[in-house]
């Protein structure tokens, strides 16, 4: 998209946010309600260019579509619930409230990995706050993009009266890439960026957005760990780990990349995970029986087959990592005697670095000494090793797992992370206060005007 089609594009999202600020946020729900239930319909639809652009299994690309329908019932109970709070004032006959109002134009940028729920966690929740929303989605999943659109479109045009046709507009699509995201980060018509993806795009991305005050969140890279302690039922770690590290071939934020295991339960875990991996059906993700489909492209699969090299290179043991024919490669798992930088480098494909540890403090060290701090989870059946991992000495990432691996989060709670994964959070819980602008209103409903902290002045 050129710089002129790219100008119109944010204009007229200014133009129709104004409009769409004087509706009521319950009535502003209806239309997600109603674009909940279309993309209900559609949910084969879109799953299907979520195959095709990612690659993804139909289950996953199901999980996703569905993941979006969820965000679409959360955000209609939100429209309801955008309540701020009310403050007892230290001056007589005054009042304190918190009002939020809508921001105006939210620019998203999505990732190819998850093309459709990371834009609806977005949309769903810009929607009701009242904002419009610009999304560049990722270049390599334009089907994705397209269909969800032509979803939108048919929600607004075939369920509401003709004056309602122009909110088609509310969601617009940038087409494009790095440029395109950069304009989006410089352009003071956009109040927020909401942008996932790399950590490298981010930090190309933030200062720009910081540098003309613009409000940011960001969801990066995750390289998220997994403790399991001699008190794991290590069969339930078993299944937690393989979905964490294989799904979506390796390709989530979320995705399982390292394992810190108890030296008493290591072998037998070993022993396990390397069956477990053996038997796992890779291959065409169009096909039934796939669990491991192929990666995006040649070079993330050059990455992956480079990065095992490193491995070998540095005299780590690595089970698995045959290439089954171009980008489709079999998963990894790699004994690592060292949490090097390899380690600490999100490669986003599945390979599992797995290390040692002999008491808890030291596995919770290794968890977090990584740059990354997105998803952790802890597979133990004793409780004061499982409240440690969620207290102020334990994990240091945005999500908290106990015997649950590190991907598959739910919509309900803030999603997001650490350090260099971003800070930011999206989706459920409070994530919407970051799409509406705060205003603290004092009232004086008396007859004197008294100073606040009891200034006289001139009294
Ligand atoms: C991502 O990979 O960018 O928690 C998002 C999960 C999914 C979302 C992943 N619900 O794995």
């Amino acid at each position: 998209m050129n710089k002129n089609d790219y100008d119109q594009v944010i204009n007229r999202a200014v133009e129709i946010q104004k409009e769409w600020r004087t509706i009521p946020a319950p009535k502003r729900g209806e239309l997600i309600r109603v674009f909940g239930n279309h993309l209900r319909q559609d949910i084969e639809v879109v799953a299907e260019a979520i195959m095709k652009d990612a690659k993804k299994i139909h289950a996953e690309a199901v999980g996703e579509v569905q993941e979006a329908i969820d965000m679409c019932d959360f955000a209609v109970g939100l429209s309801r619930q955008l309540y701020g709070l009310t403050i007892q004032s230290e001056r007589p006959e005054h009042k304190l409230q918190e009002v939020y109002n809508p921001l105006g134009v939210v620019g998203v940028i999505t990732a190819f990995n998850f093309p459709c729920a990371v834009w609806a966690w977005n949309h769903c929740v810009a929607m009701v706050c009242g904002n419009s929303v610009v999304w560049k989605g990722s270049p390599k999943a334009k089907n994705v993009t397209d269909s969800c659109k032509q979803a939108w479109d048919k929600a607004v045009t075939e369920t509401f009266p003709e004056p309602w046709f122009k909110f088609k507009d509310l969601l617009q699509v940038v087409d494009g890439d790095k440029e395109q995201a950069e304009w989006m980060a410089d352009d003071t018509r956009i109040s927020l960026l909401s942008a996932t993806g790399s950590t490298e795009m981010g930090k190309a991305l933030a200062p720009r957005v910081s540098a003309r005050m613009g409000k940011g969140l960001y969801e990066l890279g995750g390289n998220n760990g997994m403790i399991v302690s001699k008190h794991a039922n290590i069969d339930l770690a078993v299944r937690g780990i393989v979905f964490g590290a294989v799904g979506t071939a390796g390709q989530r934020c979320t995705s399982l990349r390292r394992l810190i295991v108890h030296e008493s339960v290591y072998d037998v875990l070993i022993t396990k995970l390397k069956s477990a991996y053996a038997s796992l059906p890779v291959g065409d993700n169009f096909k039934e029986e796939t669990l491991v489909g192929p990666l995006i492209n040649q070079e993330s699969a050059d990455r992956m087959l480079s990065a095992l090299e490193q491995a070998k290179t540095k005299g780590y043991t690595v089970h698995g990592g045959e290439v089954v024919e171009g980008c489709t490669v079999r998963p990894a798992i790699v004994e690592a005697t060292e949490q090097c930088d390899l380690v600490k480098t999100e490669t986003f494909a599945p390979i599992l670095y797995v290390l040692k540890y002999s008491d808890l403090d030291q596995a919770i060290d290794i968890h977090n000494a990584v740059p990354q701090g997105l998803s952790s989870c802890i597979f133990t059946d004793n409780v004061q090793e499982a409240e440690t991992f969620t207290s102020a000495v334990g994990s240091d990432c945005g999500i908290v797992n106990i015997n649950i691996g590190p991907s598959g989060a739910e919509i309900g709670g803030a999603f997001g992370g650490e350090k260099d994964t971003g800070g930011g959070r999206e989706s459920g819980s409070d994530a919407w206060k970051q799409y509406m602008r705060r205003s603290t209103v004092t009232i004086n409903y008396g007859k004197s005007l008294p100073l606040a902290q009891g200034i006289k002045f001139g009294d």
